[in-house]
């Protein structure tokens, strides 16, 4: 399929593409056993400039959008989903400030984040705040000229690896949603700590820690927006990134189908290789279908947030479930097509599939993405649109 990419963006997937095979794939399966933070790899991301990618060249970006950064996303993903989500997760970080941050926010953070000299993760998941994100405990509150975090954020990406957390607390915690406020915390700040490292079933490259604020005091002018802002600023920043999830889904599903139609080419059985077999071109046709529908999809989605529309919550949810069901599904026949080979650890199958889980729970549950698509057919059905 041609998605008339132009020449830039086809340099970006270039480049994103020459740096998973060439950095990614060959360590993957170690840092995945030892489920090792792969910074050799970020700094070679960074010093090939695609952490610019999305923020604006008065930072020291080049201003590009969404589908460019899906388009890195998804060549990425395809050597590994554990490095391509430290990458994804840091745009997730940077997105409060990017969409509501100040001038001076701005003028402090980007930068750095766009030369990847520090890296970013978002905050919003506590113990008892997965899916229902306003039921957060962690409180912020204002004394004088600081405010002072208490609470425990669990499975945030990038934990202890960041620089910079964008954080959301309640400022008011009898307002509900209302009550919610987002917050930048810089790493070292006295009173915030970290917690315990998971032990992941995949995406094991990637690092997911707990974040402690005990009486953490940060300047009051580190507030994103305004109080009673942080939960919008959350729902805006998922609104953003989910399709980037998508991308990631394409990735991997298109990673583990090239896994699979090499191998089907060289195993034979039967005195032929499998891939003549129609039982295995009838599943690789399939698998091949669902790819290019889940990429026509995150495309589209990526062209129109990039275009300026506003509502974007029903888009990108649908971007994320359609692409990440299809990654899990391809990844799993990926697996079936090799058979005994698929399980083991010496071919990259099997990891593909631990990996792709992730994608139907993060940023939303794929549960969670049909309520959001559900809340916006209603209404859109009330309009009459
Ligand atoms: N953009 C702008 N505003 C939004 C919004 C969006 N995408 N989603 C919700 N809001 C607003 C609502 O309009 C509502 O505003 P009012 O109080 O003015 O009416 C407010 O935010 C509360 O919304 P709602 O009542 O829908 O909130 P719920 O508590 O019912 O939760 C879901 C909504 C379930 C969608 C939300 O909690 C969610 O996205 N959960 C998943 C969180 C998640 O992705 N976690 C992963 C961890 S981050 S990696």
């Amino acid at each position: 399929m041609d998605y008339f990419l132009t020449e830039e963006q086809i340099m970006i997937r270039d480049l994103a593409r020459q740096i998973a095979e060439e950095k990614i794939v060959p360590v993957r399966a170690e840092l995945d056993e030892k489920e090792e933070f792969p910074w050799e790899i970020i700094k070679v991301i960074a010093q090939s400039d695609l952490f610019r990618i999305f923020i604006p060249e008065e930072y020291g970006g080049i201003s590009k959008g969404s589908l460019e950064i899906c388009i890195a996303v998804e060549e990425l993903s395809k050597a590994c989903l554990g490095v391509s989500t430290t990458y994804a997760a840091n745009a997730l970080g940077t997105y409060p400030v990017l969409l509501y941050g100040s001038e001076e926010q701005k003028k402090k953070y980007l930068p750095d984040i766009a030369g990847g000299k520090r890296l970013v993760a978002f905050a919003l998941t506590e113990a008892n705040a997965g899916s229902d994100a306003a039921g957060i405990q962690t409180t912020a509150r204002l004394e004088g000229n600081e405010y002072i975090l208490n609470g425990t954020k669990q499975w945030i990406t990038n934990g202890g690896e960041a620089e910079i957390y964008t954080v959301i607390a309640m400022t008011d915690r009898s307002k509900g949603a209302r009550g919610a406020s987002a917050f930048i915390v810089e790493k070292g700040t006295p009173g915030f700590s970290f917690g315990k490292k998971e032990n992941k079933m995949g995406i094991r490259a990637s690092t997911t820690r707990e974040l402690i604020f005990q009486d953490c005091r940060i300047p009051k002018e580190n507030i994103i927006g305004r109080e009673g802002m942080g939960f919008i600023v959350a729902m805006k920043t998922l609104d953003n990134s989910r399709t980037g999830v998508g991308a990631q889904g394409v990735g991997v599903a298109q990673g583990a189908f090239e896994t699979a139609v090499n191998f089907a080419r060289e195993r034979h059985q039967f005195g032929h290789p499998i891939i003549s077999f129609q039982a295995v071109q009838h599943m690789l046709a399939d698998i091949s279908i669902q790819i290019e529908a889940a990429r026509s999809l995150v495309y589209s989605v990526a062209r129109y947030i990039d275009s300026g529309a506003k509502a974007i919550s029903k888009e990108s949810a649908m971007a994320k479930v359609f692409a990440t069901d299809v990654a899990m599904k391809v990844t799993v026949d990926a697996v079936q097509i090799m058979g005994g080979a698929g399980y083991m650890r010496e071919y990259p199958a099997e990891k593909m599939m631990r990996d792709a889980k992730i994608l139907q729970i993060y940023e939303g549950t794929n549960q969670i993405q049909r309520n959001v698509i559900g809340q916006a057919l209603i209404k859109e059905s009330v309009k009459g649109k």
